[in-house]
């Protein structure tokens, strides 16, 4: 007779898991060892941080539910970050968190689980009793999978070592169809898009899936086309892509997104960030939001129409019901994106001082080194606007961005998770130092699975994002001894180089050109005299 964590490990294996990750501890071995067996593969972290955005990021970049596995109590806790970051951005993670029996109420791991990751956006599930174990996998799992969310499974060890038994036939949990949009409402659209002359759109994270349908809308109307960060790379190589709306956008792109008559917002939610403040949205366009959520239409600011819908279904009903027309896709504005549509077209600063070399000189020119199939994951802080605006992605799916929850020390652990899900790709990981010490401990996870992982560490010595917000203040707090990150990395078995200049980077063609069987890391010192573009804009929020 099997157990119940043996059962809940085989099922999900069997309801199809993409990839699993996790500390395993007493509480949570043999149901990560269950999941094994079932033929799931695993990643042992070397913190829980760790393994929850190498399992966020790898469900982002595959579109599978993956599973994050703690221990009780503690290892619950140091996941919450992580937790957080993907219920924030409805990834269909699924988390099996082994809990303390009922009756062990001095437990030193006791904490009220369920409170904890419902505070922090979760979904709390449980396995109750081995009679309901199944129903109770089956039910959290298709929470997870149908309707995107972060789902936290806790694990009593009492019912974990019960027994039980797989049963005959096995469950299934089939996908729910798409939701297409009322009739009124396409209607609704099509005719504001007809009578539109400058219709630019916005795809964000719930348009990720449907790129081409809205690209082929947005042909038939002439509408300009733009992402938001999470969706960067939706719409790479059409001609008509302004690439990001937002804090990272191009010239160009602010004065083609300010200067629409209509915007229309597909699966993007059209935040402070997407807006700049509401500053990108001219004072007399129109504004559409089309969501398969209802909670998200009209949530960030106000619309004048909402539509109800998956955005690839929606797509398609309006592109039947328009007439369409050329918008705004004339020939000089063609003219100006392939002149200007993106920052590497425009003028950079002179490559530094041999000691420091510009952040933006940097991310061009390994923009230049780079295959075209890669990943880029970034962390969080100043710097982050660099590697967004001058390094393309070759579609959405190369791009990750772990950044609902703002936190930083993520981007790391996000690489790892975006490169399993892509083995095809190079992964890029660019972090600050602040971010890339915080997440450190799973560089010794990189190392030993021999991953062929690109890390730019863009290192001003210090927190930029603060001393640059409070540039006449006391930086005693922020500021920081310059560290060998080069030497750091080699110890953990990295190749290693430190960068100041753009010709210390060949070491990335020879490393490209090489075997790749390990991560190399780039100690980039980079000048720090004045804040990046996009962060005065962000300063506004705080
Ligand atoms: C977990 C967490 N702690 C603190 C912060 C506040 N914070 C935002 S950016 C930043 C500094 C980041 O420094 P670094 O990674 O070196 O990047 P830089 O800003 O220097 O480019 C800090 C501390 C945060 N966002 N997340």
């Amino acid at each position: 007779m099997s157990t119940v964590a043996e059962v809940v490990g085989a099922l999900l294996a069997q309801l199809g898991v993409g990839h699993a990750f996790g500390v395993v501890g007493s509480g949570n071995f043999h149901v990560t060892n269950a999941l094994r067996a079932g033929g799931v593969p695993f990643v042992a972290t070397r913190h829980e941080t760790g393994a929850a955005m190498m399992a966020d990021a790898y469900a982002r970049t595959s579109g599978d539910v993956a599973v994050l596995s703690v221990h009780q109590g503690c290892g619950l806790t140091n996941a919450l970050t992580g937790i957080a970051e993907a219920a924030k951005s409805r990834t269909p993670l699924l988390v099996l968190a082994a809990d303390t029996a009922g009756a062990a109420v001095r437990s030193n791991f006791r904490i009220d689980q369920d409170a904890a990751v419902r505070a922090v956006g979760a979904v709390p599930e449980r396995v109750h009793t081995a009679a309901s174990a199944v129903d109770d996998v089956v039910r959290a799992y298709g929470t997870c999978a149908r309707q995107r969310r972060t789902v936290v499974l806790n694990l009593p060890l009492d019912v974990q070592a019960a027994p039980c038994e797989l049963p005959d036939p096995l469950p299934t949990v089939a996908p729910w169809g798409v939701p297409r949009p009322d009739q009124a409402s396409v209607a609704a659209l099509a005719a504001l898009i007809d009578g539109a002359e400058r219709p630019v759109f916005i795809a964000g994270r719930g348009a990720r899936h449907a790129g081409p349908d809205v690209a082929a809308l947005a042909e038939r109307c002439g509408a300009l086309l733009a992402t938001s960060a999470v969706a960067n790379g939706l719409f790479a190589g059409d001609a008509w892509s302004l690439g990001i709306s937002g804090g990272f956008a191009t010239p160009l792109a602010v004065e083609l997104i300010t200067g629409a008559d209509l915007v229309v917002a597909w699966g993007a939610s059209l935040t402070m960030w997407t807006t700049r403040h509401g500053e990108l949205i001219g004072p007399s366009a129109t504004v559409v939001q089309v969501d398969d959520d209802p909670t998200a239409l009209g949530a960030q600011r106000p619309v004048q129409l909402g539509v109800l819908g998956d955005v690839g279904a929606t797509a398609r009903d309006v592109r039947a019901a328009v007439t369409g027309g050329p918008g705004q896709r004339t020939e000089e504005v063609a003219k100006r994106i392939a002149a200007e549509g993106r920052w590497n077209d425009l003028p950079l600063p002179s490559g530094g001082d041999g000691e420091r070399i510009d952040p933006r000189v940097l991310s061009a020119e390994l923009d230049g080194l780079l295959p075209a199939a890669r990943t880029l994951a970034l962390d969080s802080g100043n710097f982050m606007g660099y590697p967004a605006a001058y390094l393309a992605v070759p579609d959405a799916a190369g791009f990750c961005f772990t950044q609902a929850f703002q936190s930083i020390g993520l981007g790391l652990a996000t690489a790892m998770g975006a490169a399993l899900a892509r083995p095809d790709r190079v992964p890029v990981a660019a972090l600050g130092d602040g971010g890339f010490l915080m997440g450190i401990a799973e560089l010794e996870t990189a190392v030993r699975l021999g991953m062929g992982l690109l890390v730019v560490v863009y290192d001003d010595a210090g927190y930029g994002a603060e001393f640059h917000h409070f540039p006449h203040d006391d930086h005693g707090t922020v500021r920081f001894p310059d560290t060998d990150l080069a030497a750091i990395a080699a110890g953990f078995g990295c190749a290693a180089a430190t960068v100041r200049a753009p010709a210390d980077l060949a070491v990335v063609r020879e490393w490209l050109a090489g075997p790749r069987d390990r991560p190399l890391l780039l100690d980039a010192k980079v000048r720090a005299d004045e804040p990046s573009w996009w962060l005065a804009e962000a300063f506004k929020g705080h």
